[in-house]
């Protein structure tokens, strides 16, 4: 009998194997890709999630639970598909321009994605043509900005600016270590979150999703 429960805790141990032996044994037994994915993959990264909000576990430990999760996601994706199973929303992600950091920004990918968002992550250094191309390309409901240098925080107003010009109607989050509320609320920032947990949980927010 397929056990998620099982799954969910060999992904919060980052156990890529059993993750996805698990996942391969929970589909053969009939379970549906939904099910593995919400009881098992996004229960398991939640905790994860509420883990790294406590400073329970640290980077290390998110990195390899991510990885974890996507060697499941790997296995379920075709099943997913195929069941017609979307994903709640999609996320346009980067890291401003003139900035290389991209660690935060990639927790935070790793995160939006454990908590059933379609992440596209345009990497480091964007400009805000192409978060403004991507937000159209991909359609997405949700921007999402990182910086990391006080001195690269200025092209977050920028990008919010030019996709209001642009007519692109998304909302958007900013987030990176000298970022605060106070500056999300001055630029206009539909939200801010200080952490990668906390950024799945303000994503929902903003989507509107439980
Ligand atoms: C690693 C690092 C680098 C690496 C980056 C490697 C990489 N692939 O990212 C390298 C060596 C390339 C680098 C380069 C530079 N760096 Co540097 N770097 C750091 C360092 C040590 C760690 C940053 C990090 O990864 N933290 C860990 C992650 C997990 O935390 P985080 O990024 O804050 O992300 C979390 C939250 O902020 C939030 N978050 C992040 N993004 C987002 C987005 C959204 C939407 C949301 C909601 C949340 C969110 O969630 C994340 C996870 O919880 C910091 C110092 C520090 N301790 O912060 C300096 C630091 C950021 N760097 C600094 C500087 C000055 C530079 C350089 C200019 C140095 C130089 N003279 O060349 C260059 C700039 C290069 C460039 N153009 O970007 C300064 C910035 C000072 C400032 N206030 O502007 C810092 C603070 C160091 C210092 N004390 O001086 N750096």
């Amino acid at each position: 009998m397929a056990d998620l429960q099982a799954l969910a805790d060999a992904l919060i141990k980052g156990d890529r194997n059993t993750v996805v032996d698990l996942t391969k044994k929970a589909l053969a037994e009939g379970v549906g890709p939904k099910d593995i994915l919400e009881q098992g993959l996004i229960a398991g990264m939640n905790v994860i999630g509420r883990r790294f909000k406590a400073n329970e576990v640290y980077v290390p430990e998110v990195l390899i639970a991510a990885r974890a999760m996507h060697g499941g996601m790997d296995v379920l994706k075709p099943e997913l598909i195929k069941a017609g199973v979307q994903p709640v929303a999609t996320v346009v992600l980067g890291t401003v321009k003139g900035d290389l950091h991209d660690i935060g920004k990639n927790l935070v990918g790793m995160m939006l994605t454990g908590g059933g968002l379609k992440v596209v992550d345009i990497g480091t250094d964007a400009s805000a043509q192409k978060f403004i191309d991507a937000c159209k390309e991909q359609k997405a409901e949700l921007c999402a900005m990182s910086a990391l240098l006080t001195t690269t925080m200025p092209q977050m107003p920028a990008v919010i600016k030019a996709l209001k010009e642009a007519g692109v109607a998304v909302k958007t989050m900013v987030g990176g270590a000298p970022v605060t509320q106070g500056f999300a609320d001055e630029i206009g920032a539909d939200g801010y979150a200080p952490d990668a947990a906390s950024a799945v949980d303000l994503a929902r927010s903003l989507l509107g999703v439980a």
